[in-house]
């Protein structure tokens, strides 16, 4: 069964300590981006670190290899202890990024297909199979794959074994937590959890999908 891994793309610094220490006991794991860095800082991370849950940097890193390391390297200091990378850059890239991930003891997770609608326009006609393969070459830890689309994850399964899968688009962009959770590793839950009323009776409201963390 998954973890569940709350998308805390919150502006205001003061709301989204709020929501992630009100949800804290429900969740595996916190992503942030650049929406909550580009107006926090990077030492939010220190910050939601105090929660005591794995912190996943959402850069979707895509540039040459050693920009790749700059960014990677800046995102594990800062307490970070898994990124997010694309894989259409290549896999010098993705090694890059692979590379400063375990040089810091962190993960390093593989964008293969992404969950809204255009994203078919270009991960299609066999493409993220590729980055799929290309990811677990090059030995990252896992992939990011559409919980929009269950067929294709389970296709996308069959390109990287045991290797995790955490799946975004649960809920505000249609995916199906409960079509998806036997499927996946992580799903990845923004605004059906940090938008509701309760925000962290919304991330309770996935503890049926969830790993015993005691199993
Ligand atoms: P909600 O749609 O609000 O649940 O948020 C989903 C989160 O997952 C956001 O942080 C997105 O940036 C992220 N995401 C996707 O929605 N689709 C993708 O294909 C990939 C990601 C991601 O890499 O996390």
């Amino acid at each position: 069964m998954p973890d569940l891994i709350l998308a805390l793309d919150i502006k205001e610094k003061k709301k989204a300590l709020a929501v992630a220490h009100a949800c804290a006991p429900h969740l595996d794991a916190i992503k942030i981006g650049y929406p909550l860095v580009l107006s926090a800082g990077l030492s939010i991370a220190g910050e939601l670190k105090k929660e005591g849950l794995p912190l996943i940097a959402d850069f979707k890193v895509a540039d040459i290899p050693n920009t790749d390391t700059l960014i990677c390297d800046q995102v594990f200091a800062a307490g970070f202890s898994g990124i997010i990378c694309h894989g259409f850059t290549g896999m010098d890239s993705m090694k890059a990024c692979v590379a400063s991930a375990h040089a810091h003891k962190g993960e390093c997770f593989v964008v293969a297909e992404m969950s809204h609608p255009g994203g078919k326009e270009f991960f299609s006609g066999g493409i993220p199979e590729q980055i799929a393969g290309n990811a677990i070459i090059a030995g990252a830890d896992g992939i990011i794959a559409p919980a929009t689309r269950p067929d294709r994850v389970r296709v996308l399964r069959g390109f990287i074994g045991d290797k995790k899968i955490l799946s975004p688009g649960i809920g505000t962009q249609g995916g199906d937590a409960d079509a998806i959770a036997t499927l996946v590793d992580g799903i990845i839950v923004g605004r059906s959890i940090y938008d509701a009323p309760d925000p962290a009776a919304a991330a309770q409201s996935y503890a049926h999908l969830r790993r015993d963390r005691k199993a």
